[in-house]
C-alpha cells in the first residue's frame, strides 16, 4: 500500500497529490466532512492518480455546495490532469485539462465519474461569503477499468 499525502502550496493553490494502487480506496473532500461546513474562501486541488493503464474512478458520498447561477460561487470541478513538461514527470497540471465535470453545486450528488488517463485534477472553491454554509463534499476513488467491448470476428 502506497499512499502519498503532500500537501503543498504552489502559486497560492494549495494541493494533495493522492495515489491509489490497484484495489485501493482513498477518500478526499473537504475538511471534516459531517462535522464542520467548508470554509468561505477556501480553494484546494486534489491531483487523483492510479497505476497507468487504469482509469481514475470518483464515487461520491456526500455532496452539499451553495447552489448559485452557473455554480460560480462555490464549486467543484474535475479535469484530466497532464505533465506539464513530458519530459519533466515531476510536474502534474489540470487547469486545462479535459473536462470531466463542468462546475458542479447545490445538493444534487454527481453520478460516478471515470477518466480516460490514469491522473485526475479536482478543483474545490468557495467564495468569499460566510452567511451561507453548507457540508461540503466527501468522494473516494479507486483504479477503474475501462471496459472493453469484445469483438469477433465472423
Ligand atoms: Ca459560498
Amino acid at each position: 500500500m502506497e499512499i502519498f499525502f503532500l500537501p503543498s502550496i504552489v502559486d497560492g493553490w494549495a494541493s494533495s497529490y493522492l495515489n491509489a494502487s490497484e484495489d485501493e480506496t482513498i477518500e478526499f473532500g473537504t475538511p471534516k466532512v459531517g462535522i464542520k461546513n467548508y470554509p468561505a474562501s477556501f480553494s484546494w486541488q486534489w491531483y487523483l492518480i492510479v497505476p497507468e493503464g487504469r482509469q481514475v474512478k470518483i464515487t461520491f458520498d456526500v455532496f452539499e455546495l451553495e447552489q448559485s447561477e452557473n455554480c460560480e460561487n462555490d464549486y467543484l470541478e474535475v479535469r484530466e490532469a497532464y505533465f506539464n513538461d513530458p519530459s519533466d514527470p515531476l510536474v502534474i497540471r489540470g487547469e486545462y485539462g479535459a473536462i470531466l465535470a463542468k462546475p458542479m453545486c447545490g445538493s444534487t450528488k454527481p453520478s460516478t465519474i471515470q477518466s480516460s488517463g490514469n491522473m485526475v485534477w479536482v478543483q474545490f472553491v468557495s467564495d468569499s461569503n460566510t452567511t451561507t454554509t453548507y457540508k461540503g463534499f466527501k468522494a473516494s476513488f479507486t483504479a477503474g477499468k475501462i471496459k472493453r467491448s469484445v469483438l469477433r470476428c465472423m
